[in-house]
């Protein structure tokens, strides 16, 4: 199996739990990975939260694609393979002597390949600037979800924290010249993108929020996170004005405005504040 960062993609039906036999089969085609959950339940109908149990599903993955959208970038013969000439064009100002390109050129072919490329990411050192190159490369590929070749000003949010306020977006975009959206040179070159540590931190608290929504919702499976589900955030004799209070925090329900029944599971996950998870 190749080494890499495995990403849901879609599901093609459901959620798993327990009982659901997830990994009951696999299927793996180089880059892409299918997983079988046969008695998955499938929630039927998210308005009344019947659930038909048992329906089955596949989950697919796919590995980070970083490496081989770099090298289909630079490759500017289309060889499939970056030679130093095509290295050399991918700094914003070639440096004088280039001391990385051999590093990574672990065969000594003179050329690089895209599993040569891949071993260079999150490298430190001596291969620090072409680490975040390809680091950059792979946050690319996972932000630009219409995969139109731009990341588009909706598409970079996704790099700062849940519930961060649109002003500060709004200010990196300008100064990254943002405009309609950045293609891959530019990303790959840019001055200041936001900090891909910060960004990988993002992208753990919303993938903990997901599962923990899923736990949330395990006593009925309905699909959804009702009020009484997300009570089990506190302990047993809670007040409910504490619990109501943390729900309009969470829900985004102005003062005035009546609590609503259930909040989705794109709003639990950006939401602005969650109450501490009682499973960690
Ligand atoms: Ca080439
Ligand atoms: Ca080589
Ligand atoms: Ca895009
Ligand atoms: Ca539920």
């Amino acid at each position: 199996m190749e080494d890499g960062t495995w990403t849901e993609q879609l599901t093609l039906q459901g959620i798993a739990t327990t009982g659901d036999a997830f990994g009951f089969s696999i299927a793996l085609d180089g880059k892409r990975l299918l997983v079988g959950a046969p008695w998955d339940d499938f929630l039927s109908s998210p308005a009344t939260g019947n659930v038909s149990p048992d329906q089955g599903s596949v989950f697919f993955y796919e590995i980070g694609s970083g490496a081989s959208v770099f090298l289909g970038s630079f490759d500017l013969n289309h060889d499939g393979l970056l030679s130093p000439d095509e290295w050399r064009s991918i700094y914003p100002t070639p440096p004088k002597k280039e001391s990385a390109f051999p590093l990574i050129d672990s065969d000594e072919s003179g050329m690089l390949d895209e599993e040569e490329l891949r071993a260079v990411q999150n490298a430190k050192g001596v291969l620090k600037t072409s680490g975040i190159w390809l680091d950059r490369a792979e946050a690319f590929v996972e932000l630009d979800t219409d995969q139109d070749g731009r990341v588009s000003r909706a598409e970079i949010e996704p790099m700062w924290a849940p519930g961060t306020s649109s002003k500060g977006i709004d200010a990196t975009w300008k100064r990254l010249k943002g405009g309609e959206g950045i293609d891959f040179p530019s990303w790959i070159r840019a001055n200041s993108l936001p900090p891909l540590v910060a960004y990988e931190k993002a992208k753990a608290l919303r993938a903990e929020r997901r599962t923990l929504y899923r736990m949330l919702d395990s006593s009925d499976e309905s699909g959804l996170v009702e009020r009484d589900e997300f009570a089990l955030f506190f302990r047993s004799g809670t007040r409910f004005q504490v619990i109501d209070a943390a729900w309009r925090v969470a829900t985004g329900t102005p003062k005035d405005q009546p609590l609503p029944g259930t909040i989705s599971l794109t709003d639990f996950i950006e939401a602005p504040k969650l109450p501490k998870s009682p499973w960690k």
